[in-house]
């Protein structure tokens, strides 16, 4: 199975596309999922627009009574996830804004499937593209990917700050266990980064798929707040670049253990 987890907030120009889109998808390809909505407090019909999939989907919507921000989200889509996900199953991670392009999900799973823990869907990836961006969007994200790329070298990946990745559900599983919870602790945008910063100082296969980001598929304001981020990912370069080595024996001791199966069964706990 693969377990899709999408933080969404005023996302009621793009999300009805979105799962129209990923059913679609899902049937085509015969890929059993479940679909984890988290949304944020949204002032419009989000909400109300994922849940009238569920007749034709496997969802469940996360809702907050107050806007918590993305980074919360992701830790409230994974803490449920890694619930259900049994040791076999994908959990994936992508926006709500129709701009992770579906096309290469299956060769993201395909990855995965060959032994891969953590694929990510990469733009700046040689074979990847942005379309349709702004020159001042563009130009600030070419620039934090390679500024993340020099500190934090990762041998084939280029593209850090992507939302749009395929994770192994029991090796994300034994991470957030190494890092005690604290796999995600930034409050934003720089949550995606942090993540696979900590991830490269495990025995973690990591592999890109090439993606083309095309920007005008999304609907309505980006809610991305620039000077916020930047200052996010400066911190967290600040933080993670002389940080000291995890303890070895306790890496080997968890990512030695033998796999566990889901804590709550799907069918019950909806
Ligand atoms: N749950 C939750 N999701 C959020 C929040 N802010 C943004 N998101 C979601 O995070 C995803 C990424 O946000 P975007 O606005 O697309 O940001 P971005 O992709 O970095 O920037 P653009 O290139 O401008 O699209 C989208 O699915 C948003 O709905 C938030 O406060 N809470
Ligand atoms: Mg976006």
């Amino acid at each position: 199975m693969v377990i899709f987890i999408v933080p969404a907030y005023n996302e009621e120009a793009n999300i009805g596309r979105l799962l129209t889109g990923m059913q679609a998808k899902l049937e085509a390809i015969r890929c059993p999922a479940h679909v984890i909505i988290v949304d944020d407090a949204s002032q419009d019909r989000t909400g109300e627009i994922a849940q009238s999939f569920a007749p034709r989907l496997s969802i469940e919507v996360v809702r907050n009574r107050v806007n918590r921000g993305v980074a919360e989200a992701f830790r409230a889509g994974f803490r449920r996830a890694l619930e259900v996900a049994g040791p076999e199953d994908v959990i994936v991670t992508k926006e709500a804004d129709n701009t992770s392009d579906l096309s290469v999900l299956e060769a993201m799973l395909a990855r995965t499937a060959e032994g891969y823990d953590f694929v990510l869907a990469s733009c700046f990836a040689p074979q990847g593209k942005v379309v349709n961006s702004t020159m001042d969007r563009h130009v600030l994200s070419w620039a934090a990917n390679w500024l993340l790329r020099t500190f934090f070298p990762i041998p084939g990946i280029h593209t850090y700050s992507s939302f749009y990745r395929a994770y192994r559900a029991e090796t994300l599983r034994r991470a957030f266990e190494v890092y005690e919870g604290k796999l995600l602790e930034c409050q934003g945008f720089g949550c995606m980064v942090e993540m696979l910063v900590k991830l490269r100082r495990l025995p973690v296969r990591m592999v890109e798929v090439p993606m083309v980001l095309q920007c005008d598929l999304r609907r309505g304001p980006s809610k991305m707040r620039r000077l916020r981020t930047i200052q996010e990912y400066l911190h967290l370069i600040r933080r993670e670049a002389f940080r000291s080595r995890l303890d070895p024996e306790r890496v080997r001791r968890v990512f030695e253990r033998p796999p566990q199966e889901p804590v709550v069964s799907l069918d019950e706990s909806r």
